[in-house]
C-alpha cells in the first residue's frame, strides 16, 4: 500500500496527480484545508491538503510512462478534441458558404419586395447560376448577370402587322377598354380599317360597350352569338385590316369556360391572341393564371392598370411564367390615351423602382 499526501489548490488538482501518480483505484483517505506555511501564510488562500492510498500494483511502474487507462483516455481526449475543432470549421465554413450564398443579393431583395413569388427567384437565381461557366462568381457578378438574365426575360413583341387578334383574359382585367383604345389608335393615327367583333354575350351590357366605341369610331361590328355564325363573320369583315375580338371575361379555375372560349378561338384561327393581365392581380394569382390560360395559346400578353399599383413585380411573374413577350402595357381608363407599347428597359427600370 502507498499512501500519498498532496497541498493542492483544488480537488481537481488533486485527483489528477493521484490519478496519474497512483492509478485509477487510487482513494482518498482524507482532505482538509490547511493554511499555508510562513510570514504571509495567513493572507494567502487555503491550500487543500488530500491524503490519497493505493494498491502497489496500481502504482504505476514507471512515473514517466503513462499508464494504459491514461493513455486511452488521453487518445479519447484527442479525438474529442479534433472533433470539436472539425466541427467547428465544418460549421464556420458552412457559415461562410451559405453566408456568400445568401449573402444580400440586393437584386433579390427587390425582386421579392416587388411581390415576385420567392420560387420564381430562386428559380431566376439558379437559371443564372447555371448558365455561369465559372461556379465561383462573386456576388457582384451574380447580381450583373441576374440583371441580364431579367432583361431577357422581360421581351416584347410588335404584333401590330397581324390581322386577327383576339383578346382572353381574367374579367374585369380591362379587355373590352384596351380594345377601344386600340381600334381609336389604328383607325384615327395609323389609318388603318378596323372591324370590332365580340363573342362575349354572356354579361349584361358587354356587347353594348363594345358596340358603343365602334359607333364613336364608325367601324363595323359584329356579335357572334354561336361558333357556326364565325365563317361568315369573318367574310363579312374581309376589307377590314384589323380585327379586334373580345371575348368574356374567365374563371381562370374554370376549366369549362376556358375550353369554351378555346372552341371560338379554334374556329376563328387567329394570328394573334392577347392575354389582358391586371397589374393589380395578386402575383401567386397571376402564375396560376397564365397556366391555366396556355390552353388558349396566346402568343403575348398586355399588361393592364399600371397606374393602379406601385409594385411591379407582376411584370417579371408575367414573363417569366408565360416566356411570351409584351405587347402594350395600360396605364388609365382614358381611351385612347392610357396605352402604350411595351418598353424592355422602361419596364424593367418600373421593377426596380427606377422608374
Ligand atoms: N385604372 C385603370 N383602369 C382601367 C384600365 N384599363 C381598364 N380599366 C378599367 O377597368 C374596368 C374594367 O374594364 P373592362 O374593359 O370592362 O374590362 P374587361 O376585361 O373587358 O371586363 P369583362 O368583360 O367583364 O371581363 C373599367 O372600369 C375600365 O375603365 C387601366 O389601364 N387603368
Ligand atoms: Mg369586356
Amino acid at each position: 500500500m502507498i499512501v500519498k499526501r498532496y497541498i493542492v489548490d483544488s480537488m481537481q488538482e488533486a485527483l489528477a496527480k493521484i490519478r496519474y501518480e497512483l492509478g485509477n483505484d487510487a482513494v482518498i483517505v482524507s482532505q482538509r484545508k490547511i493554511r499555508q506555511k510562513g510570514f504571509l501564510g495567513f493572507f494567502k488562500p487555503k491550500k487543500l491538503e488530500v491524503t490519497a492510498a493505493a494498491d502497489d500494483k496500481n502504482k504505476k511502474q514507471d512515473k514517466n510512462q503513462p499508464s494504459k487507462e491514461l493513455e486511452k483516455e488521453i487518445t479519447e481526449l484527442k479525438e474529442m478534441v479534433e472533433t470539436l475543432v472539425k466541427t467547428q470549421t465544418d460549421s464556420s465554413l458552412a457559415e461562410t458558404k451559405t453566408s456568400k450564398k445568401t449573402a444580400k443579393l440586393k437584386i433579390k431583395d427587390k425582386l421579392v419586395e416587388s411581390d415576385v413569388p420567392e420560387e420564381i427567384v430562386e428559380e431566376i437565381i439558379n437559371r443564372t447560376r447555371n448558365k455561369l461557366s465559372d461556379k465561383k462568381v462573386t456576388n457582384k457578378k451574380l447580381e450583373v448577370e441576374i440583371i441580364n438574365t431579367l432583361k431577357e426575360t422581360i421581351k416584347t413583341a410588335d404584333v401590330d402587322n397581324k390581322r386577327i387578334h383576339v383578346f382572353v383574359g381574367p374579367t374585369g382585367v380591362g379587355k373590352t377598354t384596351t380594345i377601344a383604345k386600340l381600334a381609336s389608335i389604328y383607325t384615327l393615327y395609323k389609318n388603318k380599317k378596323v372591324g370590332l367583333i365580340t363573342i362575349d354575350t354572356y354579361r349584361i351590357g358587354a356587347i353594348e360597350q363594345l358596340k358603343s366605341y365602334a359607333e364613336i369610331l364608325g367601324v363595323p361590328f359584329e356579335v357572334v352569338f354561336s361558333i357556326k355564325d364565325i365563317p361568315k363573320i369573318l367574310e363579312n369583315m374581309k376589307k377590314c385590316d384589323i380585327l379586334l375580338i373580345d371575348t368574356t371575361g374567365r374563371n381562370s379555375k374554370n376549366a369549362m369556360q376556358i375550353a369554351e372560349t378555346k372552341q371560338f378561338i379554334e374556329k376563328i384561327q387567329p394570328d394573334n391572341v392577347y392575354l389582358v393581365l391586371s397589374m393589380t392581380t395578386k402575383q401567386k394569382d397571376l402564375k396560376l393564371i397564365i397556366e391555366n390560360y396556355n390552353a388558349l395559346g396566346y402568343n403575348s400578353l398586355i399588361f393592364t392598370k399600371l397606374d393602379e399599383t406601385e409594385i411591379y413585380g407582376g411584370i417579371i411573374t408575367s414573363s417569366y411564367t408565360s416566356g411570351k413577350p409584351i405587347s402594350y402595357i395600360t396605364t388609365g381608363q382614358n381611351v385612347p390615351e392610357d396605352i402604350e407599347l411595351a418598353d424592355p428597359s422602361k419596364l424593367f427600370k418600373l421593377v426596380m423602382g427606377e422608374e
